[in-house]
């Protein structure tokens, strides 16, 4: 059995926690509030739930309940959030880990957590234990965040050291960036993305600015909250995670998923784009048809990444549809994208679709939980795109335009300026590494297996 454990950093990581971890209990038929089994939902043949959740009994021959496979680190306060919320007796003690406030908002301070670091490393050691085999980690947090960037990364370099073969997928979320006002959340980023992209085996990138235009545009609100981006961001999980909570068809589990997504192993950053997204009051004829949805999926407005996604060329692309669905429709709504060139190849990845059907009901909960419509069918895309160098070559503007060394040299203790000035050199050869791959024809990979 391939189980996975879910660490939460920093206010992002732990407020997006406790709404993916509600809608999974409802998933699985799960009370969130306890972990307890609901009796009124009756046990499904393909379910999962032991891949993120362990089963554990408070007493012998007591009930039994369902743990979350999760570990969160974050301030006092946010680890109160989580007491205060909808599934406040869910997790067990041990797997809420504080930190001191006075940490907050720079990278190097959190880095330096040495004792929550080693709370953390703990703690996973515990729950791997528990499990039969643990397949990956994954990893959530802001990397504009002093904890979402310095932790983080001190945790990975720990994980190479202490996991080196577990899988380790990261869902980083880019803050909408206030340079004035916030230009530390600049240089975390930097610091951030320089070092996880040899710590990581996947990232998915999930910009707030996209998911703030998401809630506007297609959720209909007057403005962003958190709460909905993260009600956004926690469907993009469920259906990305529903092959490997159930027995699914395409990406049933994260080596897999690199496998179909990673040419080359630092060139793991995933965007993606999500087709039908509905506010819940809205009134709805009749479901999409799948070509419907396969066409939306690829306009620029379902994307979860705020850059021109046609300014590049894809490397990989994979398609999970869920729900009500048919493979028939699937093989038309595709070859509608293939005829309609919207969506360029590199040369070296002609036709390099990937497609898979689950079957399971499509986020049935969600009225419980969320104000976002329940569809009978819906499908989420996962693509590796050379558009992605357009997320560092922002960021080495964005540290010209603030002057970062000067804020570096005055706030960030404990870091070398010469440590900055290579993560700022390793984003920059980011941008050309992109730029060289999408350009590479069938003839140079030949040249290159050749040597
Ligand atoms: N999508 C999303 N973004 C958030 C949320 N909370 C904060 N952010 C954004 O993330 C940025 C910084 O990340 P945080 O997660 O707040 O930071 P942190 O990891 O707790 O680290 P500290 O800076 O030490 O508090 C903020 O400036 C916000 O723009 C959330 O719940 N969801
Ligand atoms: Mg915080």
């Amino acid at each position: 059995m391939k189980e996975y454990i879910f660490l939460n950093i920093g206010s992002t990581g732990i407020n997006l926690a406790q709404s993916y971890w509600h809608l999974f209990c409802l998933e699985h038929g799960i009370s969130p509030n306890d972990g307890e089994p609901d009796l009124l939902c009756l046990p499904k043949d393909d379910d999962n739930s032991h891949v993120i959740f362990r089963e554990t009994k408070t007493i012998p021959y007591g009930p039994i309940k369902y743990t979350p496979r999760s570990v969160f680190v974050g301030e006092q306060s946010e680890i109160d959030s989580i007491r205060a919320g909808s599934c406040k007796n869910l997790f067990p003690a041990e797997s809420l880990i504080d930190c001191p406030s006075e940490c907050g908002g720079v990278y190097s301070k959190s880095y330096m957590l040495k004792v929550q670091l080693e709370k953390t490393i703990e703690q996973m050691r515990k729950e791997t234990e528990l499990a039969d085999s643990i397949e990956g980690f994954m990893l959530f947090n802001s990397i504009g965040g002093g904890l979402g960037s310095g932790f983080t990364n001190a945790l990975l370099e720990q994980l190479g050291d202490s996991f080196g073969k577990t899988q380790k997928a990261g869902f980083n979320f880019y803050p909408v960036y206030d340079i004035s006002s916030k230009p530390h959340q600049v240089i975390n980023s930097i610091l951030a993305l320089a070092k996880m992209q040899d710590l990581l085996n996947l990232s998915f990138v999930l910009d707030n600015s996209a998911l703030a235009r998401m809630c506007t545009n297609q959720l209909e609100r007057e403005s962003a909250s958190f709460k909905d981006m993260n009600s956004i961001a926690t469907l993009f999980l469920s259906q990305l995670t529903c092959s490997m909570r159930n027995d699914g068809a395409l990406n049933t589990s994260l080596s897999e998923m690199e496998s179909n997504l990673v040419p080359y192993p630092t060139i793991h950053n995933i965007v993606s784009s999500m087709a039908p997204l509905y506010p819940a009051q809205k009134v709805l004829e009749n479901d999409l048809l799948v070509t419907d949805i396969t066409l939306k999926l690829f306009e620029q407005a379902s994307f979860m990444q705020n850059i021109d996604i046609n300014q590049g060329k894809y490397m990989a692309c994979a398609v999970v549809y869920q729900g009500d669905i048919v493979p028939k429709d699937v093989g038309h709504g595709i070859s509608r994208i293939k005829t309609s060139r919207t969506i360029q190849f590199v040369d070296w990845c002609p036709t390099g679709f990937k497609c898979g059907i689950n079957y399971q009901t499509m986020h049935e909960q969600i009225p419980d939980i969320m104000d976002i419509k329940r569809v009978k069918r819906g499908a989420l895309m996962l693509g590796n795109s050379s558009s992605y160098r357009e997320f560092p070559k922002m960021f080495v503007q964005m540290s010209e335009d603030i002057n970062a060394l000067k804020i570096f040299k005055k706030d960030f203790e404990c870091i070398e300026e010469s440590d900055y000035d290579v993560a700022l050199e390793q984003l920059k050869a980011k941008v050309s590494d992109y730029t060289e791959i999408e350009a590479e024809t069938v003839e140079d990979e030949g040249q290159t297996e050749e040597h």
